[in-house]
């Protein structure tokens, strides 16, 4: 009911709606409206009412309320069931438990912080309260296990349209699970499964994004920052979000459709950072290690397998995410 009170007053944002609308719009009484506006206020929403004009929504809270998340989606989105939490140790372990109890795909687990948040390779993720998503969302797709590393191009691709779109900020993908903004990473995506050899039981992918962190501990620093850092403009969590989402899920379910990236080759290429660009491949993923085997090439896009190619002595390398760690020559992108 909060989302839907919500939705309609979002819809109307110009002018106000009658307690009477509402009512007949859900088919409840006055009361049962009324009690919602009041538990919307108690959760931070300013909502003006004047007799008879009606209700008029006039502020959010900063917070990622389920009810407030799904009343920005669109109502045929796969993501139809939110998962707040308060602090989580990881939004994915806990996507995965509830994978494993038998949850439906497109359930999105959100925290405000994470204690244990999780990288790649049993990296950390710092995850500070109140300035960033932390968001992960269950799937089960109908693809095989080789192509799962798709929807994590495909989320990295969401981000940049919904940076475009909501505050005009060209964010660039640093293949494959970066996504970064004026060459900080503003963004990292985790995408976990659990699969047999041809059938995945569920992915889970794992988002975050530093939104309006303003400090990040000292280890970070250099290669960490946040929409607000590097480019002055405070977002709304909440919308930037269910943006992201909107666009992962409507990707996500042509993906499944196809089976494979073509669609999305010439889009992820126009964002790709590294392209055209050297880079270096560390085949073991351990950069910097001494005996470490690498090769530098240059970066020429994505195939519809999501394989980054990489020219290496006038040859073309299809390089696997997963197999290896890909960095710029001269820095981090
Ligand atoms: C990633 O790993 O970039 C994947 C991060 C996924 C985090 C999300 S948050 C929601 C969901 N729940 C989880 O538990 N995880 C997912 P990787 O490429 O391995 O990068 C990790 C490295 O990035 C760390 O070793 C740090 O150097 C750096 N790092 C840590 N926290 C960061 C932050 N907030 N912003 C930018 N860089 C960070």
């Amino acid at each position: 009911m909060k989302e839907r009170i919500l939705r309609a007053l979002r819809e109307n944002s110009e002018g106000y709606v009658s307690g009477a609308a509402l009512c007949e719009e859900f088919g409840v009484s006055r009361q049962a409206v009324w009690k919602n506006i009041t538990a919307l206020k108690e959760n931070g929403y300013g909502i003006e009412s004047v007799t008879n004009k009606g209700y008029r929504l006039v502020s959010v809270p900063d917070r990622l309320y389920g009810f407030d998340i799904l009343s920005r989606l669109p109502k045929d989105c796969l993501c139809r069931k939110v998962e707040y939490f308060e602090r989580l140790d990881s939004t994915n372990t806990k996507a995965k438990q509830l994978a494993e109890l038998g949850e439906e795909e497109g359930t999105l687990v959100v925290a405000e912080s994470q204690t244990a948040g999780k990288g790649r390779r049993g990296r950390g993720w710092d995850s500070e309260s109140g300035v960033g998503i932390w968001m992960t969302l269950l799937l089960r797709p109908s693809l095989p296990p080789a192509k799962v590393s798709g929807i994590t191009l495909l989320s990295a691709l969401a981000l940049t349209k919904a940076l475009r779109e909501i505050c005009d900020v060209r964010a660039e993908i640093k293949w494959p699970n970066d996504v970064i903004v004026d060459k900080k990473k503003i963004c990292g995506i985790l995408t976990e499964m659990s699969s047999e050899e041809n059938y995945i039981h569920y992915a889970v992918v794992g988002i975050g994004i530093n939104v309006n962190t303003t400090r990040f501990p000292k280890e970070i620093e250099e290669i960490a920052g946040s929409v607000l850092g590097q480019t002055g403009i405070r977002v709304n969590r909440c919308d930037l979000l269910a943006n992201t989402v909107k666009y992962f899920c409507r990707y996500y379910e042509q993906f499944n459709r196809e089976q494979d990236l073509s669609s999305f080759i010439e889009d992820y290429n126009a964002v790709l950072a590294n392209l055209g660009r050297e880079v270096k491949v560390y085949y073991g993923m351990v950069e910097n290690a001494a005996e470490e085997q690498t090769d530098t090439g240059i970066a020429r896009g994505i195939d519809s397998e999501g394989a980054l190619l990489v020219e290496i002595d006038g040859q073309i390398r299809r390089i696997l995410s997963g197999e290896v760690s890909v960095r710029g020559l001269y820095g981090y992108v």
